[in-house]
C-alpha cells in the first residue's frame, strides 16, 4: 500500500483584525485598548489643533457588543462579543471606535492578493483567515511563512499569525497558539507534545456544548480525548461523531484546501449521432440519459463536491437551446439522486420536435469532506445537548 504524499497545509489569520485596520488610520491609538464596534456617535471628532478627539469606552451607553478590540484591550478581559456595557466596566479608558467594514474588506482583499502572489492554493474562510496548500510551493517551511507574514506586512502593514501542519485542523490550531504574528510549525509527531495539553475546545469542530459534555465525562483535554474508549464516546456522541472525535483527536484529518479557482459547476454533455425523439427514440435518451448523470456523479465523486442545483439543457433539431434547473433540499453527489432531478427538469421542457444534444450538470457545489465534517460537528453537538 501507498500512503499518500505528506501535505504542508497553513492556516492565516490576520490579528486583531478590525482593529489593527482602525489603527493603520489612528497610529496615535497605537498600545492604548481599542474597541470596535461603536455606532457613528463614536466617530473621532478632528480638532481645531489638528489632532482627534476620541470617543472613550465609559461614556458608551446602549446594547451594542465588541466587535473585536486590541491585544490591549483583551489584556484587560475585553473580547469579541462582550456587552460593551459591561467591557466598559472593565475597561473604561478604552477608546471606542465605530466599525468600518469597506475598509476591512479592502484590506481584507489586499492580504490574500498579497498572499496569493507566492502561494496560490488559497481557501477563503472568511474576511481575516485562509488556508493555503503550501505542497507544492518551493521553499523550506519556516522561510516561506515569513515570506508570507512579510508579503502581508508589505502589501497592508498588517501582521498575521500563521499555522503550518500537514492537514487543515492541526493548521488551524497552530496558527492561533502564538498570536499576535505568530508562527507556529507542527509535524505528526509533534501532536502529543503540541496538540495533546490542549482543551478540547481548541479543536475546530468541538464546540461549547460538546466540551461541555466531554467535561462531564471528565474529557478536559485533547489527550484525554485520545485516550477515551471508543464505546463510551459512542455511547454519548453516536457513531459518526465519536469517530470524528478520535479522528482529530490524533490530529487526523484529509479535508482538502479548497479553491475558489474550482469549478462552481460541473457538467456532461453529449450530441447525439442522429437526432433524436423524445417518443419514438424513448429508450435510447432514456439510457444516454441515465449515463450522462452516472458520468457526472463520477466527476462529483472525483473532485470531492456535491452540489445542490440539478440543471439539464437540451438542443432542438433547429438549434435552439433550452435549460431548466431545480434546487435540492439537500447538496447531492448521487447519480439516481441527479438522474430524478434531471427527470424532472425533463418534464417542464416542449418535447415534439426532435433533439441533437442533451446535458446534465450540477452547480451550487460544496466540498464533499467539509459537509461531512460539518455532519458530524452539527450532529455531535446535537447529541452533546440531549
Ligand atoms: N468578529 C466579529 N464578531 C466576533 C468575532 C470576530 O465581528 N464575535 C470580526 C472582528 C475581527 C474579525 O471578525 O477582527 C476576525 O475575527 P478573529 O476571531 O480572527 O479575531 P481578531 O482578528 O480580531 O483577533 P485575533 O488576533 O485573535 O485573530
Ligand atoms: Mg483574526
Amino acid at each position: 500500500m501507498t500512503m499518500p504524499a505528506a501535505r504542508r497545509i497553513a492556516h492565516l489569520d490576520m490579528d486583531a483584525f478590525y482593529a489593527s485596520v482602525e489603527l493603520l488610520r489612528y497610529p496615535e491609538l497605537r498600545g492604548r485598548p481599542v474597541v470596535i464596534g461603536g455606532g457613528s456617535t463614536a466617530q473621532p471628532r478632528q480638532l481645531a489643533d489638528g489632532t482627534r478627539q476620541f470617543a472613550l469606552l465609559r461614556d458608551y451607553v446602549g446594547r451594542g457588543v465588541v466587535t473585536t478590540s486590541t491585544y490591549e484591550a483583551r489584556a484587560l478581559g475585553v473580547f469579541s462579543a462582550m456587552g460593551m456595557m459591561k467591557a466598559a466596566a472593565l475597561a473604561p479608558e478604552a477608546v471606542l471606535l465605530p466599525t468600518d467594514f469597506d475598509s476591512y474588506r479592502r484590506l481584507s482583499r489586499q492580504f490574500k492578493a498579497a498572499v496569493a502572489s507566492i502561494a496560490p492554493q488559497i481557501e477563503d474562510r472568511g474576511i481575516d483567515e485562509i488556508y493555503l496548500d503550501l505542497s507544492e510551493v518551493a521553499g523550506e517551511t519556516r522561510a516561506l511563512a515569513q515570506r508570507i507574514k512579510q508579503a502581508v506586512k508589505d502589501a497592508t502593514g498588517l501582521s498575521c499569525s500563521i499555522g503550518i501542519a500537514p492537514n487543515k485542523l492541526l493548521a488551524k490550531i497552530c496558527s492561533d497558539l502564538e498570536k499576535p504574528n505568530g508562527l507556529t510549525i507542527v509535524s505528526h509527531d509533534d501532536v502529543p507534545a503540541r496538540i495533546w495539553p490542549l482543551p478540547v475546545r481548541k479543536i475546530n469542530g468541538i464546540g461549547p456544548k460538546a466540551s461541555e459534555r466531554l467535561a462531564m465525562l471528565g474529557i478536559e483535554t485533547v489527550a484525554q480525548l485520545a485516550a477515551a474508549e471508543a464505546h463510551l464516546l459512542q455511547e454519548h456522541f453516536g457513531l459518526n461523531y465519536a469517530e470524528w472525535l478520535r479522528r482529530v483527536a490524533h490530529g487526523l484529518d484529509e479535508r482538502p484546501v479548497v479553491t475558489s479557482s474550482e469549478p462552481k459547476t460541473i457538467s456532461r454533455e453529449t450530441t447525439f449521432e442522429r437526432d433524436l425523439h423524445a417518443k419514438q427514440d424513448r429508450a435510447a435518451l432514456s439510457g444516454i440519459f441515465t449515463d450522462l448523470c452516472t458520468r457526472l456523479a463520477a466527476d462529483l465523486l472525483r473532485k470531492r463536491c456535491i452540489g445542490r442545483t440539478v440543471g439539464i439543457k437540451l438542443r432542438y433539431a433547429d438549434f435552439r437551446t433550452v435549460t431548466r434547473d431545480v434546487t435540492l433540499p439537500h447538496a447531492t453527489a448521487d447519480a439516481a439522486a441527479i438522474r430524478r432531478a434531471a427527470g424532472e427538469c425533463l418534464r417542464r421542457v416542449p418535447l415534439e420536435q426532435r433533439l441533437r444534444l442533451l446535458g446534465v450538470r450540477v452547480s451550487a457545489l460544496s466540498s464533499m469532506d467539509e459537509a461531512a465534517a460539518q455532519r458530524a460537528a452539527v450532529q455531535g453537538e446535537l447529541f452533546a445537548s440531549l
